[in-house]
């Protein structure tokens, strides 16, 4: 029988504090694989990758970033609770999710510089292309995984990222009501980072959103988003439970954008400093910094280690960035279809001949 294990685990689950205090929680032991140093090295670099990033947006580098300040914890610890079979579908913030999978932050920067649409191969990296449609790729994630159900494929899952607001599409509800009756295994991973551009989270939903699911059918849980430790331990065994034939979980993190919805967006404009100023003291890297010096599970060698890790991520970055060469006018029709298709051919043409059209101007001039 699916869908039979409880939907009334209703309290944040959390396996650190704010503090870095570390907590049981008898559902959700920590187990022996956690690499928490691991993560927290993960967690230091993926943020550096963000700062340089929307600095490079900010002198003409790139055309546009979406930051993922604050989501690290939620990102790096589901991330890291993926085996390598695993299928992950992000939206378009999920950079860490991206170095979880081994894909080389490069590729993110060449697509918000627009140098191509987003050319990593989602078989290799077992991480699907960024999707701007919101909610949608919930339902790419439970028509792979109902492949992967048919295929028999039985040690594989499928998770899939979406913000608060994707909740209020219609795609979203589809994707819950497919994969709860035909028992998926996906693992529905909403990063409630409390608002959708400019629109707060009680504008999209009266009640909490991992209660959502108990009306299709399956479970809900919601976790502290800026608690690595937590999110590695919940997204690991929702993704046991959907390899074991248990069908789908929607996890909620709960979190919060720190930054800007994109680098396009000014947030001083709709929300209040003071709630930034409360998130930042539950700041997920810093709780696990605090941890492990606390507990001298790391020391300052460890710490001076990924500082020095992360200047030289830094460095590459930028110097890749600028190094990107700007693509052909015409690529801009490449890999729109896997064979011909007259539109695009047409689109092409007319806009070949648009080009052509400057020619010997430059010396009429
Ligand atoms: C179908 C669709 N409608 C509207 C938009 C415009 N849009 C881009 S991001 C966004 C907000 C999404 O908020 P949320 O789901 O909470 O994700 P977050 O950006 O907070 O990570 C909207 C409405 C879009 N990309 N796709
Ligand atoms: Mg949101």
């Amino acid at each position: 029988m699916p869908n039979v294990r409880s939907t009334a685990e209703t309290e944040l689950v959390q396996l650190l504090t704010p503090e870095g205090e570390r907590v049981e929680h008898p559902g959700y032991p920590l187990d022996d694989n956690a690499d928490i140093e691991g993560m927290y090295r993960d967690m230091v670099l993926v943020r550096r990758i963000d700062t340089e990033a929307i600095a490079l947006q900010r002198q003409g580098e790139l055309g546009l970033w979406a930051s993922l300040l604050g989501q690290e914890a939620a990102q790096i610890g589901s991330g890291r609770a993926l085996s390598a079979k695993d299928m992950a579908f992000p939206s378009y913030r999920e950079h860490g999710v991206a170095w979880t999978r081994g894909l080389d932050p490069m590729r993110l920067l060449e697509l918000f510089r627009g140098v191509n649409n987003g050319t990593w191969d989602p078989e290799e990296h077992k991480f699907h292309l960024y999707t701007i449609v919101i909610g949608d790729q919930t339902l790419h994630a439970t028509g792979y995984a109902m492949g992967i159900q048919r295929d028999g494929t039985e040690d594989e899952a499928v998770i899939v990222y979406f913000g608060d607001g994707a909740t209020s599409q219609g795609d979203v509800s589809e994707a819950f009501a497919w994969s709860s009756v035909f028992n998926a295994p996906v693992v529905f991973f909403c990063q409630n980072n409390q608002w959708a551009i400019s629109a707060p989270q009680e504008r999209q939903s009266r009640a909490p959103l991992y209660l959502r699911s108990s009306g299709f059918g399956f479970p809900g849980i919601r976790v502290d988003g800026n608690d690595v430790l937590a999110c590695y331990a919940v997204t690991k065994k929702a993704l046991a439970a959907a390899r074991d034939g248990q069908g789908p979980t929607l996890i909620e993190a709960f979190t919060y954008r720190m930054g800007a919805h994109t680098t396009t967006d000014d947030p001083t404009r709709y929300r209040l400093s003071s709630e930034l100023e409360t998130w930042r003291l539950r700041d997920p890297i810093e709780r696990v910094r605090a941890y492990l010096a606390r507990s001298g599970q790391a020391g300052a060698a460890f710490f001076a280690q990924v500082e020095a890790e992360a200047e030289e991520l830094g460095a590459r970055i930028r110097e890749g960035c600028r190094r990107l060469p700007d693509p052909a006018p015409l690529d801009l029709f490449e890999h729109v279809y896997a064979t011909p298709n007259s539109i695009v051919d047409a689109e092409r043409d007319l806009y070949t001949a648009y080009l052509a059209s400057f020619e010997g101007e430059g010396a009429a001039r």
